[in-house]
């Protein structure tokens, strides 16, 4: 029989499944649910430095493909989580998810959050793409570098990791890695969040399916799967010391074997969970086993990364 043990740094995962920052993790309810399935860890709603109530509604939309959606992070605030993280009982981690809405008060919370040893290896976003009127700060490659250098290292001491965008263009992951590798308590990349500002237009209303910004969301579920494979596969090839976290399109074991094929540590899961619900993640990790199974492989190192 395989195991689908994993290993993220300091820490032992017994499968390599977690919800998506966003998707489970918003509220306590949510994340309680979250401890109770079989996934190996799990990660919060990208948090702010306050609450935020977010964009106005509809902001999410899915079909059996695809989900759009322009939340505009809605968060109980820092402590929320933190506390949360806190008072966990043993038996699965947690990662924090933090937004960057604004340096100072990203500031604020990395100062807070340095001095606890309960949280550990937090979740960088650098691409929320539904703040109107705000870039998402990974596509601006000289606010990424100034932001790493002047607000992570001056504030966070200890290892973190990073949500990001997917990229387009071997160049800028070229470009991008040259800036992680300059800030050596970066251990992690997740990727990649949403595509952000698509438009999917309803026929009958002739108007889009979520009302902010337009009408423009980030873009998860079965048409991302190919971009966040070829994210996970290329920073992976070019920052071989760095974990990568694959996130995009999952929505079966098959879908998990290939993220991990390419390179990613272990996954998360967004779109899926929220359409299938949690019970999904225990029938996605047998079959992803059953996978290991008829291929021969006892264990993930067996084929991660091994892409041909
Ligand atoms: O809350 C959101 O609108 C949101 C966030 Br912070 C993110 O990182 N990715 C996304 O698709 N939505």
């Amino acid at each position: 029989m395989c195991s689908l043990v994993t290993r993220f740094r300091s820490l032992i995962l017994h499968n390599p499944i977690s919800n998506a920052a966003g998707v489970f993790g918003t509220h306590t309810d949510e994340l309680d649910q979250m401890f109770r399935t079989h996934s190996g860890l799990m990660v919060t709603k990208s948090a702010t430095l306050g609450s935020r109530v977010g964009n106005k509604w509809p902001a999410y939309w899915e079909n059996s493909q695809i989900s759009v959606n322009s939340m505009g992070l809605p968060n109980n605030g820092i402590e929320y989580y933190v506390d949360y993280i806190r008072d966990l009982p043993e038996g699965k981690p947690c990662i924090l998810s933090i937004a960057n809405i604004d340096n100072e008060q990203t500031a604020d919370i990395l100062q807070y959050i340095n001095e606890l040893d309960y949280i550990k290896y937090p979740e960088i976003n650098v691409s929320c793409p539904n703040i109107e009127g705000k870039e998402q700060l990974a596509y601006d490659y000289e606010g990424l570098e100034y932001f790493l250098t002047n607000i992570l290292d001056k504030n966070y001491t200890k290892p973190y990791g990073l949500k990001l965008p997917p990229y387009f263009d071997p160049v800028h992951i070229d470009l991008v890695s040259d800036i992680i590798e300059s800030h050596p308590n970066i251990v992690f990349l997740t990727c990649i969040n949403s595509v952000g500002n698509v438009l999917h237009i309803d026929i009958d209303t002739e108007s889009s399916v979520i009302i902010p910004k337009s009408g423009l969301g980030g873009l998860g579920g079965d048409y991302i799967l190919p971009i966040a494979l070829s994210n996970v596969y290329q920073f992976k090839k070019r920052l071989p010391h760095i974990d990568i976290i694959g996130c995009g399109g999952i929505r079966s074991g098959e879908d998990v074997f290939k993220h991990i094929l390419v390179g990613a540590t272990f996954v998360q899961i967004g779109t899926h969970l929220n359409r299938k619900g949690l019970g999904s993640i225990e029938r996605i990790a047998e079959e992803l086993r059953s996978i290991m199974n008829k291929k021969g492989y006892q264990t993930l190192d067996d084929f991660r990364g091994h892409y041909k």
